[in-house]
């Protein structure tokens, strides 16, 4: 049987806020050819832009209906959340303003924190009470914050936000200084905020069966790594004149497939509200280290700590209690 054929798959919606912009060019075409929900899963796209996007997201539509994705059986556009929403059972929010050149992370966080009260009551009114959403518009912690605040009949563990990419930036520097490929790069993950201030955590890391902290230097690790991975999302901007766009779209794939379909034992990295975890105040949304099986999220939280680590994760809770604060008005 030609994948996507079987009848009796009953397709699940799928919302993508943004689907026009750059990301959504990228991540559009990966979910529908099955990377994300699997190759069985047939799926109906609800995709979101504002009116301004409204004529580009109509050209999107037709580059997807000419690739005949087998698994596709209806794409539907739309400027209305509660028509894009309505009944999902994921939904990616990459819709927002990206930060240019010219912007500081608090003028990124007047812009696009509105979106997500809207957003979120939209959310809370139509979609599926099962739903995974995974926030990628940028503060993307604090907007998933924002939308669960406004989505009070769905659990907040169901809004999650995504430092997988800043993951997936650990793992590509690893492999490359050992000599490896990236599936030999295991258990790597990132800590707090998806800003500069976030902390890629080496201690656990396993390169080929060994420890990553035997095989590279503790001054490389706590320098040279952890800061081209903190700043790896500026220097796209820099070279590229735009920011990262498909490597994001593959992140926010790896986030939501590992989510649905389970993380096989490897811990992954995912922002979700605390529950007290590490001493992180509860409901901040904080990236952890975190294992998926069964469609459930669970937060590994029996791991030592030591003092840089500690104060890395003091840092990143400073960080977002401050955001937190300046969006207190939309919570
Ligand atoms: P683009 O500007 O290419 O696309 C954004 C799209 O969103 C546009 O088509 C715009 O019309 C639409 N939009 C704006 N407001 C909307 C709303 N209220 N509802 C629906 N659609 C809306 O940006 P792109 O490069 O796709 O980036 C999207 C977001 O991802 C930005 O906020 C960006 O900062 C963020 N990123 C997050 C990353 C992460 O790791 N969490 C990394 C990549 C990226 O920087």
């Amino acid at each position: 049987m030609q994948r996507g054929q079987d009848q009796s798959i009953k397709p699940i919606r799928v919302a993508v806020t943004g689907a026009a912009g750059n990301i959504g060019y990228a991540l559009l075409w990966r979910i529908a050819s099955g990377d994300c929900f699997g190759s069985n899963q047939p799926i109906i796209l609800q995709l979101l832009e504002i009116p301004p996007g409204m004529q580009r997201l109509e050209g999107v539509i037709m580059e997807l209906k000419d690739s005949a994705f087998p698994l596709i059986h209806d794409i539907i556009g739309t400027d209305d959340p509660e028509v894009a929403f309505k009944d999902t059972e994921a939904i990616f929010l990459v819709g927002s303003r990206p930060r240019t050149k010219d912007m500081d992370r608090s003028d990124l966080v007047a812009a696009n924190g509105p979106i997500f009260v809207g957003q979120g009551r939209a959310i809370n009114s139509v979609a599926s009470r099962n739903v995974k959403v995974i926030t990628v518009g940028n503060p993307c912690n604090t907007n998933a914050l924002i939308a669960s605040a406004n989505a009070p009949d769905i659990p907040s563990r169901q809004f999650t936000a995504m430092t997988r990419l800043d993951q997936n930036r650990a793992v590509g520097l690893m492999a490359e200084k050992a000599g490896v490929t990236s599936s030999r790069i295991k258990d790597v993950f990132i800590w707090g905020n998806h800003s500069n201030t976030m902390y890629p955590d080496p201690r656990f890391a396993l390169v080929e069966d060994q420890h990553a902290t035997e095989i590279f230097d503790r001054n490389w690790l706590n320098g040279e790594f952890l800061n081209t991975v903190a700043t790896r999302g500026k220097a796209v901007i820099m070279a590229r004149g735009a920011s990262s766009a498909a490597s994001a779209a593959s992140a926010a794939v790896d986030h939501m497939r590992d989510w649905w379909q389970g993380s096989d034992g490897r811990i992954v990295s995912m922002a979700l509200p605390s529950e007290g975890w590490y001493g992180v105040p509860e409901g901040l949304v904080y990236s952890f280290p975190c294992k998926c099986e069964d469609g459930e999220i669970n937060v590994v939280d029996n791991l030592e700590i030591d003092e840089f680590a500690q104060g890395k994760i003091s840092e990143n809770i400073q960080a977002l209690l401050q955001e937190r604060e300046a969006v207190s008005e939309l919570l």
